[in-house]
């Protein structure tokens, strides 16, 4: 009579334990999303109007890592002889430079985690494309080395 019991009382416990598996495994992205600083922007961290927004993430510039093997990301897109806006907010835990060639390298800017950096407003007037880059050492610098300003000629 109690062997039908214990059978029920198996199940009952697979099925429990199957649940905390799943809930354990849809949890998990959470926990890593925070701590690679996708959840929280520094405050002030916002697209400027017509303009672009950058997040240095713990995942490269725009999640940068994500498309290392599909080529330049992230990629802006102006026209030429247009004024060009960008904001770079440091959402990680590491430090970054950020540098345009040709455009933006008269220092050697360093972001540190927390930081908002508006990159001073600049008109686009030579056409073709521009590295877009971490300037400094970096956990994930490789990530950070090919986003590209593509200034189409007008
Ligand atoms: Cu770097």
């Amino acid at each position: 009579m109690s062997e039908p019991r214990t059978n029920s009382t198996r199940k009952i416990l697979v099925v429990i334990a199957i649940v905390a598996v799943a809930a354990v495994a849809v949890t998990i992205p959470f926990f890593v999303l925070g701590k690679n600083g996708q959840s929280t922007l520094p405050a002030g961290c916002v697209k400027p109007a017509g303009g672009f927004l950058i997040v240095a993430s713990n995942l490269g510039f725009n999640d940068s890592e994500s498309h290392f093997d599909k080529g330049s990301w992230p990629i802006l897109n102006v026209t030429q002889g247009s004024t060009v806006n960008i904001t770079v907010c440091d959402s990680g835990n590491y430090a970054h430079g950020f540098q345009i060639s040709n455009y933006y390298q008269g220092s050697l800017v360093t972001l540190e985690p927390g930081d908002v950096l508006h990159v001073p407003a600049f008109v686009a007037n030579q056409s073709g494309n521009f590295l877009i880059y971490c300037s400094i050492p970096c956990p994930i610098h490789q990530f950070m080395q090919y986003g590209q300003l593509r200034v189409t000629a007008s």
